[in-house]
């Protein structure tokens, strides 16, 4: 954990020194808290509407995560502004709501991230591992303190 915290000062330290303006940074040696991106074939698919009632809507629900298994999720954004669908833990989530808010302009392009502008979509595949709790969110200032989230712990069966 002491090297992850190390790993987001460095980071916010080396952009903030880049020049100013939108730039794409993605964590390449981001160790992820939940599982990892997958390239294999996905256990199931589920689609997700980001809507601007800040509400992810599952189709079919999401209501269980089973450690091992890969899930295609089938983003798309049905809003009219900005929304993303980012795939971690609680701490994760709190460290990149934070780098959010001091560079709104930052691209997130994150494996375990997608931002996606109105009428966008695009998917992204995850097996989840462990036994930590997920935190689905969008990290969009704002959006997660209104309910843009969705909490599931991964269990063994
Ligand atoms: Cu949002």
């Amino acid at each position: 954990m002491k090297y992850f915290m190390k790993t987001v000062v460095l980071g916010l330290f080396s952009s903030s020194v880049m020049a100013s303006g939108t730039h794409s940074h993605s964590h390449d040696n981001m160790r992820y808290s939940v599982g990892e991106p997958s390239k294999g074939i996905p256990d199931r698919s589920i689609s997700v509407s980001m809507q601007d009632t800040m509400r992810f809507v599952f189709n079919p629900e999401l209501d269980k995560l089973k450690n091992g298994e890969t899930i295609e999720f089938r983003v798309k954004n049905d809003g009219a502004i900005q929304h993303e669908f980012s795939i971690g833990n609680a701490e994760d989530q709190v460290k990149h709501a934070q780098m959010m808010r001091q560079m709104p302009d930052m691209k997130h392009n994150d494996p375990n991230t997608v931002s996606l502008a109105p009428g966008k979509s695009a998917s992204i595949s995850w097996k989840f591992m462990g036994k930590d709790t997920v935190v689905f969110a969008c990290n969009i200032p704002g959006h997660f303190e209104a309910g843009m989230k969705h909490i599931l712990a991964i269990t063994d069966i």
